[in-house]
């Protein structure tokens, strides 16, 4: 296998954005863990989800943010494995989780009472009116976590984020085409490097604030050409304005040449989504009989890009 190569934009993340300083061993447990599935003979996704947080001062009290919920980062995973993939869970801390996202839109305690209707306080049972699925939730959570299935690295800010995408794509380049990138996450476009950061908390005694943002690299740039170029690499293109989203996500093919761009539009996106390829365009989208029978569009799409992928490796062996 190749060594991942040194990009230009190397130098900008060394400088500009402080690196979290466990990056060295979760570059080491995903090179382990690709190892261990690729022996195994498995496919290896990395997936990346939720928002990412940009500080406006190093001892952060106030920073930007974005709307993700990290949902279909979540739910896309919980596909991946149910197709055979391993899946590095690259996510925003505290946004959905696979399996645990099921709770996240209750009060735990609500689904919670003593058995037996006593107030015995070590006897608390799951109330099945309040989460009908729990037991098949938790067997599929079991199973994957007992199988070391799902290798989960957390981010909160978009310095993290960047480099420990970086440092799993340089991991799993050692898997070649068999390493996929679903990058789901919303990350920013822009940012205030390290060194133009005040140390404390701004003042509002100073007067309305201004701020100037620089443009964050573009990271899919170096991880197509530089550190994982055999992988099958899939973006998503978010928009809010329909009219425009086709061309970019062509545009964004165009520049980055990589495998697919799922597009999708903010207000629509639990619903349809494009699935765009250098020859092709599908529309995956969910009928109202689809939403009554809780049909996830991450399904649908899981299954359009694992063929997509089998295809991608068929033609690299062959
Ligand atoms: C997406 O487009 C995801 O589908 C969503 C999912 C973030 C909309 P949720 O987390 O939402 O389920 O609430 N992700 C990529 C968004 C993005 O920021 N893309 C950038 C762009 O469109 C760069 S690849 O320019």
């Amino acid at each position: 296998m190749t060594e991942p190569r040194v990009s230009s934009i190397d130098g900008k993340l060394a400088e500009e954005f402080a690196a979290p300083s466990h990056v060295d061993e979760v570059r080491e447990r995903i090179a382990a863990f690709a190892r261990l599935h690729a022996e195994a003979g498995r496919c290896v996704v990395l997936i990346s989800s939720g928002g990412t947080k940009v500080p406006l001062e190093s001892r952060t009290v106030r920073f930007l943010d974005n709307f993700s919920s990290g949902r279909r980062g979540a739910q896309s995973a919980e596909y991946f494995l149910e197709t055979g993939y391993a899946v590095v869970f690259l996510h925003r801390h505290r946004s959905l989780y696979p399996y645990a996202r099921t709770l996240s839109s209750i009060n735990v305690l609500d689904a919670l009472e003593f058995s037996g209707g006593t107030q015995e306080p070590d006897r608390v049972v799951v109330n099945p009116e309040v989460l009908p699925n729990m037991a098949k939730v938790l067997k599929k959570y079991r199973e994957v976590t007992d199988a070391q299935l799902l290798l989960p690295i957390e981010f909160s800010t978009l310095s993290e984020y960047l480099h420990l995408l970086k440092a799993s794509a340089q991991s799993l380049n050692a898997i070649g085409s068999k390493a996929m990138f679903y990058l789901a996450a919303a990350v920013s476009d822009f940012y205030i490097p390290v060194c133009d950061m005040p140390e404390h908390k701004i003042q509002s005694s100073n007067g309305p604030l201004q701020l100037s943002l620089k443009m964050v690299p573009k990271i899919l740039s170096p991880l197509v050409k530089d550190w994982a170029p055999q992988a099958f690499v899939i973006s998503f293109k978010l928009e809010t304005d329909a009219a425009i989203l086709l061309d970019k996500a062509r545009r964004a093919l165009e520049t980055y040449r990589h495998q697919a761009v799922v597009a999708n539009v903010l207000d629509s996106r639990r619903g349809y989504v494009v699935v765009v390829t250098p020859t092709s365009q599908h529309e995956v989208v969910l009928s109202k009989e689809d939403v009554n029978n809780q049909v996830e569009i991450e399904e649908r799409i899981v299954t359009n890009l694992t063929a997509a992928h089998e295809r991608f490796i068929e033609q690299q062996v062959g």
